[in-house]
């Protein structure tokens, strides 16, 4: 497919007639959740000029501090969402529980899960910070909808993607087909294929964690890391480099853009809980782009789209992004 102004509506329309991947339910929330996005990007833009910076004074089911964007960016993704007939419930990380199609709308047979405002300590500081979501399909084997039905391992996602507010609005999309990128034109008030195919190099020179919780990591990702800064004279003999933004959407899509390893381990800090990052709204979705796009990304000893989620909320440790250092990380925690 040339890339020359052929518009995320166009993409997906070919998906769906050319390829056949994608039924025309499915196109069309797509539609609606790119639509969500460009209204997120508005208010993200207008900043302290649209008065959505700063706290909300409220805290997340996770006991996270939620700022004003975050809730706004929450309750957009819904209005937009749920009138459409193509959803039965919706999840979002800053909601407790699942959010049920109103029954004066019509139910469909999607899932919708967010982490509606990906980096929220980056908000109030003008970094790129991004909307993360994931559909699956209801099973069909039950009416209603329950929150068990979401529960399904990240290998059953149909659609998965984000949008980034950076310097430039993108949206990041997979329907397993490999990904693709569209850029917002502003002035036409649409998203534009600019990337048919992104591809991760299978090896990297540059890897993004957060240093300062070194001292609580586990053996295996010292030992990586170690290597890593021993640099040309160590035994990976390179230089690495490291980036490390705070936003996972952000970091990710350096990943998808140029190469590198994205880690968020287990640490000691709270040894109870599996990972800071969520499963079902930020782990899933990002590894299968990541997947689709040559890499790969485990929780340090399985593939993370393996994962049978026991809970909405659940938390995960994550490794993404080249395949080689993916594989390297694996290993390390393989044989300790
Ligand atoms: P959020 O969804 O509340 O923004 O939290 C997730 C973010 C990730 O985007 C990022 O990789 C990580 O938290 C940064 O954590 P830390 O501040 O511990 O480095
Ligand atoms: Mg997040």
């Amino acid at each position: 497919m040339a890339s020359q102004n052929i518009s995320l509506t166009r993409y997906l329309v070919e998906q769906q007639r050319v390829d056949g991947l994608i039924p025309g339910q499915l196109r069309l929330l797509l539609e609606v959740v790119a639509r969500a996005c460009k209204r997120i990007s508005l208010s993200v833009n207008k900043g302290a000029l649209g008065g959505v910076l700063g706290t909300a004074g409220s805290e997340n089911v996770q006991g996270e501090v939620q700022k004003k964007l975050d809730i706004i960016a929450n309750e957009v993704l819904i209005e937009a969402n749920e009138w459409g007939g193509h959803l039965a419930a919706m999840a979002s990380e800053e909601m407790d529980s699942i959010y049920v199609v109103p029954n004066r709308y019509p139910q469909g047979e999607y899932l919708l899960m967010f982490d509606p405002l990906d980096g929220s300590s980056n908000i109030d500081v003008n970094v790129s910070i991004g909307t993360i979501f994931s559909v699956l399909k209801k099973p069909d084997d039950h009416p209603g909808v329950q929150e068990a039905d979401f529960l399904q391992a990240g290998c059953k996602q149909v659609a998965a993607g984000y949008c980034l507010y950076g310097p430039q609005t993108v949206l990041v999309l997979t329907v397993g087909d490999g990904v693709a990128m569209f850029t917002l034109d502003r002035e036409q008030g649409s998203f534009i294929l600019t990337t048919d195919k992104m591809e991760i190099p299978a090896d990297t020179k540059e890897f993004a964690i957060n240093m300062s919780n070194m001292r609580h990591w586990d053996a295996p990702v010292k030992r990586y890391i170690d290597e890593c800064l021993a640099g040309k004279d160590g035994p990976r003999g390179k230089d690495f480099n490291m980036r490390w933004i705070a936003s996972m959407v952000t970091d990710v899509h350096r990943i998808l853009t140029r190469g590198g390893v994205f880690m968020y381990p287990w640490d000691k800090r709270e040894p109870e809980k599996p990972g800071k990052l969520r499963l079902m709204y930020e782990a899933n979705p990002m590894a299968w782009l990541v997947e689709q796009a040559g890499g790969a990304a485990t929780n340090g000893r399985q593939r993370i789209l393996d994962i049978q989620p026991g809970k909405l909320h659940e938390r995960v440790s994550v490794v993404l992004g080249s395949k080689n250092e993916v594989e390297r990380v694996t290993q390390y925690h393989l044989e300790a």
